[in-house]
């Protein structure tokens, strides 16, 4: 059975605080850093049961709020397989969390157990990791401590970015696999991510440097760490907002959160960069990315262009089309892109004239199911977060069509630059330093300013609004975020509205993050697309 007596001795340290609602979540659970410690306590245990349950698998748990203020902090847990914790299990970690007893504790982990046929008998082996936030070591105890009231073995990751905790976690996996994902260590992380650059550059040398807001978190470290094994002349990085240890700079004016949704650069950064220069932030764990640049002078705030999810979406599938026609296997191999509703309906109308193209709610998890329906899935949030999935059978049609002997041709160069890119690219999850890697290759490719692939296609004027309101759960949505459900004939008046302005499109949904109401809308015309904005919002409030 559990270790009861020892569970219950360690969790007297771990009180749950009086007041507290916990919720396993989109982004797992997110909240205050300094309230957290009980649940990263009871977390760990449902780690190692879910361990237990993969068959003694390795499993992950990651502390981080990503992009959110620094006093913020949060706990996140990933399958044997580098993927979010399976849903069926999310509802057992927020009762596990807000359990007011150590009876109501064990409770919940016993239904789970007989709920999954869990044998206890099985070992169980949990990585955790964390980012730069300072109540993160705290966490990282609590962790210790559910792990060893449990008799989980735990194995410390350290400092690190989100994906690379993915990262860990599948490649520990595979490693005794025919087809081992990568060493599982933080180097060998580093070694295959610059050695498939290096492969997938070619003999394309560095021509002007890139510059990488760091957002001031663990995504600085990481770069710097990975720039040992890169030459420069490779790559030319320039890491700005590095200041892990300054006192409430994670985030702060910076970050790809900042970017995206000021729609502005970082702040300082109109003194620091030049026009034409490629530019690109990371947030505060490293799993997004945006990229922009100025076609003006840096006082103009039009001169503001961002490349952001949406951008990098339909230049990776671009890209990716080409080469596999240019192998062949265009018959073989359907690629397709997954996208959000608040992706811009200028991307949409560009992806879709090419490849299949679908939308899911918002989450990663969503996104990253649907991507997995094509040989190829290239899915991007908006926000920046999104990667390339190759399924088992492409990877090896692939890899099997490679050949030492055939003459070097183009289809055979073609074949090699996708095999390079599945090295390159984190399938695990969205990652900042990958995805800014492939972004790299695919312009060095190119020979594309930034100018050039923002000029693929334009997009529609658009705001998203935060609303506050007094019970956000009462808003329910369906058809992939786009339509509400209840507030009963709220969603009729607001396709009214839309109704009235020209390639009008608008969506109310309830955010997973924080507590509010999301508002979201595009038109043609900018003043237009400002007034449906603002009256969408005036009909929830
Ligand atoms: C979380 C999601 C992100 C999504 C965001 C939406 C993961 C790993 N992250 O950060 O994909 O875009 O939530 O936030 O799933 P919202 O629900 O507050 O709008
Ligand atoms: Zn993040």
């Amino acid at each position: 059975g559990l270790p009861t007596l020892l569970i219950s001795e360690a969790s007297k340290s771990y009180p749950k605080p009086d007041g507290i609602k916990f919720t396993y979540g989109t982004a797992g659970v997110r909240t205050k850093g300094d309230v957290l410690e009980s649940t990263c306590f009871r977390l760990a245990l449902i780690s190692a049961l879910r361990s237990k349950r993969m068959g003694g698998k390795v499993v992950g748990m990651m502390v981080t709020a990503s992009h959110n203020p620094e006093p913020d902090n949060g706990l996140k847990a990933v399958d044997p397989r580098g993927e979010m914790l399976a849903s069926n299990w999310e509802p057992y970690c927020t009762e596990a969390a807000n359990a007011l007893t150590d009876e109501e504790l064990f409770a919940v982990l016993q239904r789970l157990i007989k709920a999954d046929s869990i044998n206890l008998q099985t070992p169980a082996v949990v990585v955790y990791a964390h980012d730069t936030r300072p109540s993160s070591p705290k966490l990282v105890k609590a962790i210790e401590a559910g792990l060893a009231a449990i008799g989980a073995e735990g194995r410390n990751g350290g400092l690190l970015t989100t994906p690379q905790l993915h990262y860990l976690v599948k490649a520990y996996n595979t490693q005794s696999t025919p087809d081992p994902y990568g060493e599982p260590t933080e180097e060998g992380y580093y070694k295959k991510l610059a050695d498939a650059f290096q492969r997938a550059i070619a003999d394309k040398p560095a021509t002007s440097p890139l510059t990488v807001d760091c957002a001031n978190g663990v995504g600085a470290i990481s770069l710097q760490r990975f720039q040992k094994y890169l030459p420069a002349s490779a790559l030319q990085v320039r890491a700005l907002r590095t200041s892990i240890d300054t006192a409430g700079a994670l985030n702060n004016g910076c970050g790809a959160d900042h970017v995206k949704t000021k729609q502005a650069l970082p702040s300082g950064f109109e003194k620091e960069v030049a026009e034409g220069e490629r530019l690109c932030s990371f947030d505060g764990d490293a799993d997004r990315i945006v990229y922009y640049y100025l076609n003006g002078h840096a006082s103009q705030k039009e001169s503001f262009r961002l490349l952001d999810g949406d951008r990098i979406a339909a230049l990776v599938a671009d890209y990716i089309s080409e080469l596999v026609k240019r192998a062949g296997i265009a018959d073989e191999i359907k690629i397709g892109c997954v996208q959000t509703a608040y992706a811009n309906g200028g991307s949409t109308k560009y992806l879709s004239q090419r490849v299949p193209v679908v939308c899911t709610s918002t989450g990663v998890k969503h996104l990253h199911h649907a991507a997995e329906s094509f040989d190829v899935g290239v899915y991007f949030e908006a926000n920046g977060h999104g990667t390339v999935l190759f399924s088992d059978s492409a990877q090896s049609l692939i890899r099997g069509k490679i050949s030492s002997s055939s003459p070097q041709g183009d289809s055979q160069s073609a074949l090699s630059q996708l095999s390079n890119l599945i090295d390159l690219i984190n399938q695990t999850v969205g990652d900042a330093l990958s995805d800014m890697l492939l972004v790299e290759v695919v312009l060095r490719q190119r020979d594309w300013e930034p100018a050039h692939w923002d000029s693929l296609y334009t997009d529609l004027p658009n705001k998203l609004l935060k609303v506050i309101v007094p019970d956000r759960a009462l808003f329910t949505t369906t058809d992939a975020d786009r339509k509400l459900v209840t507030p009963d004939g709220l969603q009729q008046e607001i396709d009214k509205l839309v109704g009235k302005y020209l390639e009008g499109r608008s969506f109310v949904r309830p955010s997973g993050t924080e507590d509010c109401v999301r508002v979201y809308a595009e038109a043609r015309i900018q003043q237009e697309m400002e007034e449906l904005a603002n009256k969408v919002a005036k009909l929830v409030t």
